[in-house]
């Protein structure tokens, strides 16, 4: 299959899962071609053959006060499809790839109609991951044409049921989602014990501290402060180090609070970090205390390392993060329940070991590459078959 991926090159949930499935495509044998603005931050680790990167260049007239990005992307899906004969554009996060892939697919065919020659069958398959349906997608500005460019989509799929359920009812759509959850590379996400990962742990810890960890990019509705909240009440009872990972608007909030609360010595702010393996390897446990969260990549990626999960019951957490089996869920808020929890975790050695395991077994059993990424390529299928 030809297939052309359209996502966020950044850091975040939605850029990630998409680049991933690119290159877990590409080593199926399908075509993949990416068109962003700019390279996406996973897609550099190795050539692939089966990969190319299009570059969607953006001109600026004195005229223009604002980037006219999804014309361009428009016009970049245009060229690349006609190019190299794209069966299917594959967008991630809708705002705005689901309405320029739309623009293209009709651009397509008025093409080839008028022409008589090409392919005017291309067909566009949205992925929907979070904030663009619970936030940016609310938005008055947004909603319209966000909403007729998921029922134009020949196919969707969510994250997590959540998400399909709210799309259905919040945009009114009576369309079949299909929810394909996120996925994991068990041989890249997996606990690394080595001399490496052992010396870390004795520079962070001492006295058999335990590790603390959370991993986001700082916005208001993860919660981030929460996270040092629950770390100063864990921390009285079990000495522990809180180790974050990533950066946005809340850090700074947050270094602060933690100087208020009097942790500051025990909290480490990493700001971004292309790889946290071997955080991830020496981590004791992983904290999402998120406001809105359709599935929580980053908690799936802590739980391929056997590290269970304290988390809020926010949208699709609960589909992910099993209460009392492999961590404990409270509601967005309580941060008295959640740091109870991890305290009781933390201090019950035979209990932390099942969920340990039962964290991964999930992880490997559900939420696999090579479980989730066939569900794709069978979905593709349909959709080009219909
Ligand atoms: O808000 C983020 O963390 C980024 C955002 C994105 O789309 O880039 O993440 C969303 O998509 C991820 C991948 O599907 C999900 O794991 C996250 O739960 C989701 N974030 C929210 O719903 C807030």
């Amino acid at each position: 299959m030809k297939i052309g991926i359209l996502c966020y090159p950044t850091y975040g949930g939605s850029g990630v899962v998409a680049t991933e499935l690119g290159i877990e495509l590409a080593a199926r044998g399908h075509e993949v071609h990416f068109i962003s603005y700019s390279m996406p931050m996973r897609l550099n680790v190795s050539f692939s053959d089966n990969i190319s990167f299009h570059k969607v260049e953006m001109s600026s007239y004195p005229l223009f006060d604002f980037p006219l990005y999804s014309i361009a992307l428009a016009s970049k899906i245009v060229e690349v499809a006609k190019f190299n004969g794209l069966d299917l554009v594959h967008a991630h996060y809708a705002i705005p790839h689901a309405t320029s892939a739309y623009l293209a697919r009709e651009i397509i065919k008025e093409e080839v109609l008028s022409k008589r020659k090409g392919n005017s069958n291309i067909k566009i398959i949205t992925t929907l991951h979070g904030t663009d349906i619970t936030l940016t997608g609310l938005e008055i500005s947004f909603l319209p044409t966000l909403r007729f460019s998921i029922k134009q989509s020949d196919g969707v799929t969510a994250v997590s049921e959540f998400l399909k359920t709210k799309t259905q009812s919040q945009y009114d759509i009576n369309k079949d989602i299909r929810v394909i959850p996120n996925f994991i590379n068990l041989s890249i996400y997996k606990k690394v014990i080595n001399k490496e990962t052992e010396c870390l742990k004795e520079k962070l810890t001492k006295n058999s501290e335990k590790i603390l960890v959370h991993t986001s990019n700082f916005r208001p509705l993860k919660r981030v402060d929460d996270v040092i909240r629950i770390f100063k009440k864990v921390n009285d009872e079990i000495p522990s180090k809180l180790l974050l990972i990533g950066d946005g608007p809340e850090r700074s909030k947050c270094e602060y609070l933690a100087k208020d609360l009097g942790v500051d010595d025990k909290v480490k702010f990493y700001g971004e970090q292309e790889s946290f393996m071997e955080i991830l390897s020496i981590a004791d446990l992983f904290l999402m205390p998120s406001q809105s969260e359709s599935f929580g990549l980053s908690a799936l990626e802590a739980m391929a390392c056997g590290v269970p999960v304290v988390s809020s019951n926010a949208g699709g957490l609960p589909e992910l993060n099993l209460h009392g089996e492999t961590g404990y869920i409270a509601e967005i808020g309580d941060v008295d329940k959640m740091a109870d929890y991890a305290t009781r975790l933390l201090g019950d050695h035979k209990r932390y070991k099942i969920f340990s395991e039962n964290a991964l077994e999930r992880a490997t059993n559900l939420f696999s590459a090579e479980k989730i990424i066939p569900e794709y390529e069978n979905y593709y299928e349909e959709v080009l078959g219909k």
